[in-house]
């Protein structure tokens, strides 16, 4: 690079800037380097604007006259500067072009597309189950009250079967200074809502998220899906749960699946009892199998004959109308039907295991 001259500047010393600024330029291939040519003939202490700065110490004739010449060497110099960040860019893209060479013959990359996550398939399976049977399909507040959630489940404020549920409040208070708000901590509440707008005959569904203060562990979440079974008319006896109940098995896991019932405690149903479904990886055999843990037996919900507080609790009338409910958590479903050993696979978000459904 060209030292700026401390030289009175002449005609000829600015042709002979332009030259040697203009033949140093020619030679440079990137960028960095024409940045610094700038800086060093055009930027604040470059070699022309030292000439046009010294322009004043010339006589007025000469200044007239060499300071048009400086001007027009700095036109000269940005014009040339121009070109070569030109020149260098074409080359660059030129290069990646012969580089990066379009094959338009070659077959299209295929959109990736996004799928359904597992619990919701196996959601919209078990509601199709019922559908089929008649059920209708409705969804209900995950931020419940504990008016519903306890109190119209035959559960009041102080009943040990509180420590059933775990549960996560929110924080609020109303005007009575009570904390009563909360995540629902199952899909029971809606069992009330529901009756509580309708009419019997009832037949629906609620599929729809908790939430548990709970440790986590391989077959426990603290936000899960639970899938609620409500049934309320005239005449309707255990038989018709046991029936319902057995129909739904051998739609999700075959045609010769085995259900087993034993007793059970919910304080909302009586009786109350716990469904399992014979294992179909030992076919019911037990001995070392790692799904049933040897028993033979998965457990996979709670369900019962509605009690008659609860419907009670709605205004209807008990002696006219019976029925049954059940919950079911469709991960543990899915879990069972494919074979998967961890329910926080379900939110890890990880995408080997979710492509896999
Ligand atoms: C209940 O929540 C009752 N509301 C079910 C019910 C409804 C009984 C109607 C009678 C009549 P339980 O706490 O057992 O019951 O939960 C029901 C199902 O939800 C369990 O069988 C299980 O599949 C699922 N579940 C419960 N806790 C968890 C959890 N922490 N993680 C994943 N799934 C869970």
């Amino acid at each position: 690079m060209t030292e700026p001259s401390t030289q009175p500047p002449t005609a000829q010393s600015i042709d002979d800037l332009i030259s040697s600024a203009s033949a140093e330029l020619e030679n440079l291939s990137d960028l960095e380097a024409v940045d610094q040519w700038r800086v060093s003939y055009l930027g604040r202490r470059g070699a022309l604007t030292t000439v046009l700065r010294s322009l004043s110490s010339l006589d007025v004739e000469e200044r007239r006259t060499i300071g048009a010449l400086a001007n027009q060497a700095k036109n000269t110099l940005e014009e040339r500067l121009e070109l070569r960040v030109q020149q260098i860019n074409e080359a660059a893209l030129d290069l990646s072009a012969s580089q990066d060479r379009l094959d338009v013959t070659l077959p299209g990359r295929p959109a990736l597309g996004g799928g359904l996550h597992p619990t919701t398939k196996i959601v919209r399976e078990i509601c199709d189950a019922f559908v089929a049977m008649g059920f209708g399909v409705v969804e209900g507040p995950e931020v419940e009250w504990d008016h519903y959630n306890f109190e119209m489940l035959n559960i009041p404020k102080g009943h040990p079967a509180r420590d059933m549920w775990n549960t996560l409040w929110v924080d609020y208070q109303d005007p009575s200074g009570e904390n009563n708000m909360l995540l629902r901590t199952h899909t029971s509440p809606m069992q009330a809502r529901v009756m509580e707008n309708r009419e019997p005959p009832i037949r629906v569904v609620v599929p729809g998220k908790c939430y548990r203060y709970e440790a986590t562990d391989a077959t426990h979440e603290w936000h899960f899906y639970q899938v609620e079974g409500l049934a309320v008319g005239e005449g309707i006896t255990f038989a018709d749960l046991k029936g319902t109940l057995y129909e739904f098995a051998r739609r999700m896991f075959g045609e010769d699946r085995k259900i087993r019932f034993r007793c059970d405690y919910f304080p909302f149903v009586e009786p109350g009892v716990d469904m399992s479904i014979d294992c179909f990886a030992c076919d019911g055999d037990g001995e070392g199998c790692r799904i049933c843990r040897d028993s033979g037996w998965i457990e996979i919900m709670g369900a019962g004959m509605i009690h008659p507080r609860v419907l009670e609790g709605v205004g209807y009338d008990t002696e006219k109308y019976t029925g049954f409910a059940f919950g079911m958590g469709p991960e543990r479903i899915a879990m069972l039907k494919y074979g998967i050993d961890d329910i926080r696979h379900f939110y890890a978000n990880d995408l080997r295991f979710l492509r896999q459904f």
